[in-house]
């Protein structure tokens, strides 16, 4: 190791354990055992631009292990992303640039929000997969116009969560040979060692799910480290690069887990300055350290992105036809001008509404050429699927990715595409296992991502399969979720409306669409131009009528029925439809007093738990106990989801 990576680490080591110790909060566990990890692979290999942040083909960075926030925030100073050392010095305060965790979107450079262990590997995953389709969609033999790395650093808990093994696994299959994942091999995690919780082969087991192992037997050994990195980049397979370290390297507890999430008392903090043998001021890093990042990073960075525009512009002169359809991809520029030519379907026929999400999909993917998405392992039942078969080693412009029975990483991956920009991606699977990728709809929520999730049979009207596949309390999941945009559509106009809302240019929200197993009737009631809305009335027995039913999905046909019977007895029950909550709560007092006027009683009608409904209904039919197996025949009667029982209900509970 050079005189002066020695300098820099020793500074990143003591700065970081002063930003925590200052901050009373923080991981130096991570910060003093990888700081060589991150200083080799910035300074000696990442091509990013703090000149054009947005850089799109720079190297993508994620930290999968974000408790070592630190960490990346000193990179992003030293590498002049606008961190000043003040902002570090304001380490996880009130309105501080330098949060917690990284959060996307609140500090420049921060390519992913990540904390929740695992899922930055998988978003990762999604990353490489966007890098790999556009190369292969617009590089020419004499042109790499996108050409780029995905590094992520982890520790081992993040290799503990099933997310990354189902990701990495996927990786491994699809020979994502630029996805290089540094690991952060200590041997401790935050109850103690990593043997207590965790003995198997790394190396066999990686190897086994298609990736390059190398290891470094000494995480202080920048020149090993560098040398492990060049190694990656030459293999044709994704590399998990192993890396043993200390945690805590220098601190008086190192090498054990009370170091992972406690600051270091001030006496500490010397000891580390001793042991380091580092004597400059506090919070300081010196001339030397900023000019090697300047000298390095940023200038690497500059020629590179330099480089790719002189590269860019040549290409555009070569082939001006490939060049403006990559500007569109980088840019998101495609636009649906008219509908002509999708699906529709006749008032009065019915259909499932997930055949119509399927058919309607199928069109956008042809106007639509950056989204990619496909389902895990469900595209029978879902009937989304991505266009251009599917995407693989084979077939690399493929656009249906076959992810597999992997539902989180499947999510997390797809806002990995969607983060990585040129591409916009989507997935699929049944409702009741949106469960297993809840955890990966909340950060696309958090970082205001609008990756689309699609999922079908969305009550318990699954049947036959019994509880564990029918859908009940899904709908108030998200709907609770903040920034979350769930549609339930009732019919193919507003399963039209919500796709197309879904795919829209500038939302800063994931959408989720849930659509029917069963067939239901396209009412002539519906209107696809007032789901943008939320709500709207979608019958009206009487102008401002004392009663109203509330509904979507499946049952909104059930209560139009309800109240024209009703009306018939001479009864006025008018009907809101509400397929999406969260857009309702976005208009205006005076549309959401139009459609729900004060002092009219109401009833809300779905098949799920209640509780969303209260919010604007004194009376709710839902479903509050789970599903129970029997052919969906039945299923109306057993719950009570019949027009005569609806109506009956409204006689006795709200009138
Ligand atoms: C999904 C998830 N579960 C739990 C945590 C809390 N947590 C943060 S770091 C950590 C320990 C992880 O161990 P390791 O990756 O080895 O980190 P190290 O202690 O080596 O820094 C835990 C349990 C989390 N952030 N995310
Ligand atoms: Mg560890």
């Amino acid at each position: 190791m050079s005189y002066i990576d020695n300098c820099c680490i020793n500074a990143l080591r003591v700065v970081g354990a002063e930003m925590i110790t200052k901050a009373k909060s923080g991981h130096p566990g991570i910060v003093l055992g990888a700081a060589p990890i991150v200083h080799t692979l910035f300074t000696k290999h990442i091509c990013i631009s703090s000149n054009d942040e947005k850089w799109f083909n720079r190297d993508r960075f994620v930290l999968s292990a974000g408790h070592g926030s630190t960490l990346l925030y000193m990179m992003l100073h030293l590498s002049g992303y606008g961190i000043t050392m003040d902002d570090l010095k304001n380490l996880r305060q009130k309105g501080a640039m330098t949060p917690g965790h990284p959060e996307y979107g609140h500090t420049p450079g921060v390519e992913i929000t990540t904390g929740p262990l695992g899922q930055g590997i998988a978003s990762a995953v999604g990353m490489a997969i966007v890098e790999n389709y556009l190369s292969a969609k617009f590089n020419k033999p004499d042109f790499n116009v996108i050409d780029h790395y995905t590094y992520v650093l982890c520790g081992d808990g993040d290799l503990q969560e099933g997310v990354a093994q189902e990701a990495m696994s996927l990786a491994g299959h699809l020979g994502l040979n630029k996805l290089i994942i540094l690991y952060d091999s200590n041997d401790i995690q935050l109850d103690g060692e990593v043997q207590q919780a965790n003995t198997e082969n790394t190396k066999m087991k990686v190897e086994a799910m298609g990736f390059e192992y190398i290891r470094v037997e000494d995480g202080n050994d920048v020149d090993s480290l560098d040398q492990a990195i060049s190694n990656a980049k030459l293999s044709n397979k994704p590399t998990l690069i192993e890396i043993k370290t200390i945690i805590g390297y220098g601190a008086p507890n190192s090498g054990e887990s009370s170091i992972h999430g406690k600051p270091m008392p001030v006496e500490d903090v010397k000891e580390l300055r001793k042991f380091l043998a580092y004597n400059e001021p506090e919070f300081t890093f010196s001339d030397d350290v900023r000019k090697y990042y300047e000298d390095n990073v940023k200038t690497r960075g500059y020629n590179a992105c330099s480089e790719w525009n002189h590269i860019l512009s040549t290409y555009a002169n070569k082939y001006p036809e490939d060049y403006q359809e990559f500007q569109k991809f980088i840019f998101d520029d495609f636009e649906i001008e008219d509908l002509n030519g999708i699906p529709t379907w006749e008032v009065g026929s019915s259909e499932s509404t997930r055949k119509e999400m399927g058919a309607i999909l199928d069109w956008l993917s042809t106007k639509l050429p950056n989204i990619i998405g496909g389902s895990a392992d469900l595209t029978a039942s879902t009937m989304v699927k991505g266009a251009d078969g599917i995407y693989g080693q084979s077939n690399p412009l493929g656009r249906n990715i076959k992810f597999g029975v992997r539902e989180h990483a499947m999510a997390a991956i797809t806002n990995g595409i969607t983060l990585h920009g040129g591409m916009r991606g989507f997935c699929s699977g049944f409702f009741v296992f949106s469960d297993y990728l809840k955890p990966a709809v909340r950060l696309a929520a958090i970082m205001g991502l609008p990756s689309l999730f699609f999922f079908s049979h969305d009550t318990v009207c699954v049947g036959e399969d019994g509880p564990t596949h029918q859908p009940v309390e899904q709908l108030t999941m998200f709907r609770c979720m903040p920034n979350t945009n769930l549609i339930r559509p009732a019919d193919s106009k507003e399963m039209t409306a919500a796709m197309l809302l879904a795919f829209s240019h500038d939302n800063t929200y994931p959408t989720i669409v849930t659509s029917s197993r069963q067939a239901l009737p396209n009412l002539a009631e519906t209107d696809q131009d007032k789901v943008k809305f939320g709500a709207y009335i979608a019958f009206e027995a009487k102008k401002n009528a004392d009663y109203a039913f509330i509904s979507c999905g499946s049952e909104l046909n059930l209560c139009i029925d309800a109240a024209k019977k009703l009306k018939a007895q001479g009864i006025d029950v008018n009907v809101v439809s509400m397929p999406s909550m969260f857009l309702f709560e976005k208009q205006s007092n005076e549309y959401k007093n139009s459609i729900l006027p004060k002092g009219q009683k109401r009833m809300a009608v779905e098949m799920g738990t209640s509780m969303p409904w209260y919010k604007y209904a004194s009376y709710v039919k839902g479903i509050n106990e789970y599903g129970k197996s029997m052919p969906i025949k039945y299923i109306f009667d057993e719950y009570g989801f019949t027009v005569d029982k609806i109506c009956n209900e409204f006689l006795e509970n709200v009138r």
